[in-house]
């Protein structure tokens, strides 16, 4: 008990409280400049002038031509008619539970049936070798995600696609701000990780390191789906007199636009100062061998570290929240598995199982004092001891 006490002392508790993350906001006089543009359009949505902006800003910085984008209100609406759009309705779908609802939500809604395949270990992602062991003919896609902004295995997808011609669709929420490098012969270009495969999801919500207030960005190889998801994202209204299917309203306003073209300006910061932040974490842990940072996202996006079994990722989680202050995210448990719609794959991916119990994602956000930073990791050490 004594020993306990002594040990509690050593935990940092914060006056305010900390949160897994917090949103960017504009300095708010930049912010009014836009709302009396705005103000002065007299446009609110349906495909205004901000919307226009910020596809076209969008489009230079993902490095990808603006017929291949779509925005939407939200990024699950965006993966919703993405599916619909790809006609994945009706077939099976193999996919990962170790995600948000969101990703299966989006399938179920549609009419497509989730078949749940395990991850990697490693990157936490969609393996593209359990997926294959699923294929069957009524197979109509595989929808692997880069989970906490980690990339998938996106060549052994690329493999799938091409072998038994199903769709690949990224749900990309997670990993705004990463790029790969494309190399020709002649010359090296920057390519948004979002041009992997048929189609990629990019959620803009305030929890993530780039947001729209809420919002989600479809990227897709093929410029002809872009008219179709213009549409289905406004009821599928053709023209004035012409309805061609069953669409819904999810379009984008100009208030969300001016927020994500206010944030753009800054990704680059956001983006240093997440890693900073993660590099505090890194260095406080080192040497630490039952507290595992997960090593591989690209953007720093989150800061998932792994405990030795559920008890101590539970204590953790618990003690910080009531002695720190500090609000951590078990994300993803449960795994979408356990959740009722789903509970008819439970037990069928054991290494997601094994993670999703032993996960913990830590506070990370622009702004956040590295100071903070390192008496939360001190208090993790404290209660893992
Ligand atoms: N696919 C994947 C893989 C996803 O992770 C997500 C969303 C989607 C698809 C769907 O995209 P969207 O339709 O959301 O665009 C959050 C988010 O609501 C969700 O967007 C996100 N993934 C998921 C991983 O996390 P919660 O329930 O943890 O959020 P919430 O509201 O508890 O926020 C967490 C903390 O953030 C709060 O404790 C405080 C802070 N916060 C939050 C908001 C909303 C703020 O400081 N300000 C804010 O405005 O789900």
């Amino acid at each position: 008990m004594a020993e306990l006490a002594a040990s509690n002392d050593m935990l940092k508790r914060f006056d305010t409280p900390i949160f897994v993350t917090r949103p960017y906001l504009p300095p708010l006089e930049e912010f009014k400049e836009g709302l009396e543009e705005i103000w002065t359009n007299q446009w609110l949505t349906n495909n205004g002038p901000m919307l226009q902006r910020f596809q076209r800003e969008l489009s230079q910085y993902l490095g990808v031509p603006e017929t291949n984008l779509a925005l939407f209100n939200n990024g699950t609406l965006a993966l919703e008619l993405g599916f619909y759009a790809m006609g994945l309705s009706g077939g099976d779908v193999i996919t990962t539970p170790f995600t948000f609802v969101a990703t299966s939500h989006a399938l179920k809604r549609i009419g497509a049936n989730p078949v749940f395949a395990d991850i990697d270990p490693e990157t936490m992602c969609l393996s593209p070798e359990a997926a294959e062991k699923l294929i069957t003919p009524r197979t109509k896609a595989i929808v692997p995600v880069h989970v906490y902004g980690n990339v998938c295995d996106v060549e052994g997808f690329e493999r799938l696609g091409e072998k038994y011609g199903v769709k690949i669709i990224y749900d990309a929420a997670h990993a705004f701000g990463v790029f790969s490098r494309v190399e020709h012969v002649d010359c090296v270009e920057r390519k948004s990780i979002g041009c992997c495969g048929d189609m990629s999801m990019f959620s803009f919500h305030p929890t993530k390191l780039f947001h729209s207030c809420e919002g989600g960005l479809l990227v897709f190889k093929n410029v002809a789906v872009q008219e179709r998801l213009f549409e289905l994202r406004n009821f599928a209204i053709h023209s004035e007199t012409e309805c061609v299917d069953v669409g819904t309203n999810a379009k984008m306003n100009e208030l969300q636009a001016l927020m994500g073209l206010e944030c753009l300006k800054k990704i680059n910061d956001l983006l240093d100062y997440r890693q900073k932040v993660y590099r505090a974490y890194e260095e406080s842990f080192a040497g630490c061998q039952n507290i595992i940072l997960v090593p591989h996202s690209r953007n720093w996006a989150y800061v998932p570290v792994l405990f030795e079994d559920f008890e101590t990722r539970e204590r953790v989680y618990n003690e910080l929240k009531v002695k720190c202050n500090v609000f951590t995210r078990r994300y993803f448990y449960p795994l979408l598995t356990d959740f009722a719609p789903y509970v008819y794959a439970k037990g069928t991916c054991p290494v997601a199982e094994d993670l999703a119990a032993r996960v913990l994602t830590l506070p990370t956000y622009y702004g956040l004092p590295l100071a903070d930073v390192n008496a939360i990791a001190e208090s993790v050490k404290e209660i893992v001891s």
